[in-house]
């Protein structure tokens, strides 16, 4: 596949895979989305010597600020049930993939861009990353594993207040409540997600697999919860509210919510 949307790099057994949308601030559109899904399924399970996965930002200010907001409109139910769904899948590949995967966050990490961070087995921050869920205020809630995977990293207050709040966390809040693994000045990012992925290279493949596979599996009993989150968020598209966060948004102004 010729990506549009992605820049890979292969260099020394490590792939690394820029977001690469930096005028949208890399948010996810469908295109995006279908690329990452190629990645993960058949682009890096063929890489010879393959040690590991680094996923980035293009760009200064953001890793990825959420999914394609514009790309909202228009959706029934039961279409914004099938494409959170297949977010949801998307990221239970990367989640699931065999080799290390680590982000390495340069910048705002939004809505499905924190989304991707939490999917992959570890997050490095670059010193100005900012990491949220703002989807309440497109009178939404996180599709692609948001409710289930902040709750996992960050305990269940923490996760409420950020899914009710719309609020970001700062790299330093962000590390110290676990959702990243480590905290390192801007530009270093991607140096620091190649150190952690050289230390597991040197250590038995198969075993690097079971862990994380086993890993994960103290997780599987939540699966039902990641349906209930696909099953609300097509629910919501069908709002009032949901389309004037949406509008409000694109006219760069503050959404008036009325609760139908
Ligand atoms: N989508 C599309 N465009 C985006 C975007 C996004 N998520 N975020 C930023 N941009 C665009 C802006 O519209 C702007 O474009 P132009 O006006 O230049 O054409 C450009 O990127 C630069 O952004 P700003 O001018 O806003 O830059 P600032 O530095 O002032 O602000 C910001 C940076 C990150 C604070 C701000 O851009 C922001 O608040 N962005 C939105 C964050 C957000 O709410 N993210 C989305 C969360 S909701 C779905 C499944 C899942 C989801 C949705 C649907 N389906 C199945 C249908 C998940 C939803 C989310 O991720």
């Amino acid at each position: 596949m010729d990506y549009e949307n992605l820049q890979t790099e292969f260099e020394d057994g490590i792939l690394v895979v820029k977001i690469n949308r930096e005028k949208a601030l890399n948010a996810l559109n469908k295109q995006t989305m279908l690329e990452i899904r190629y990645l993960f399924e058949a682009h890096a399970p063929d890489l010879d010597g393959l040690k590991g996965v680094i996923v980035t930002g293009a760009g200064e200010k953001a890793f990825v600020a959420g999914a394609d907001i514009k790309e909202f409109e228009g959706l029934d139910r039961k279409a914004a049930q099938a494409l959170a769904k297949n977010g949801q899948d998307i990221f239970f590949l990367i989640e699931n993939f065999a080799k290390p995967v680590v982000a390495a966050v340069n910048g705002y990490a939004l809505g499905g861009g924190c989304e991707l961070a939490m999917a992959c087995h570890m997050r490095v921050a670059g010193e100005k990353a900012r990491f949220g869920q703002p989807e309440v205020n497109l009178g939404l809630i996180a599709g692609y594993g948001g409710t289930q995977r902040l709750t996992q990293l960050i305990g269940k207050a923490k996760s409420m207040e950020l899914h009710l709040t719309g609020d970001m966390l700062n790299a330093e809040d962000a590390y110290r409540l676990g959702l990243v693994n480590y905290v390192v000045p801007k530009g270093e990012e991607i140096a620091k997600a190649k150190e952690i992925i050289e230390k597991t290279a040197g250590k038995a493949p198969v075993a690097i697999a079971k862990a994380i596979k086993a890993i994960n599996a103290h997780f599987n009993e939540g699966k039902q919860a990641y349906k209930t989150e696909h099953e609300l968020f097509g629910a919501l598209i069908e709002t009032d509210d949901f389309k004037e966060g949406v509008n409000a948004f694109v006219e760069k102004r503050k959404a008036n919510f009325t609760g139908k």
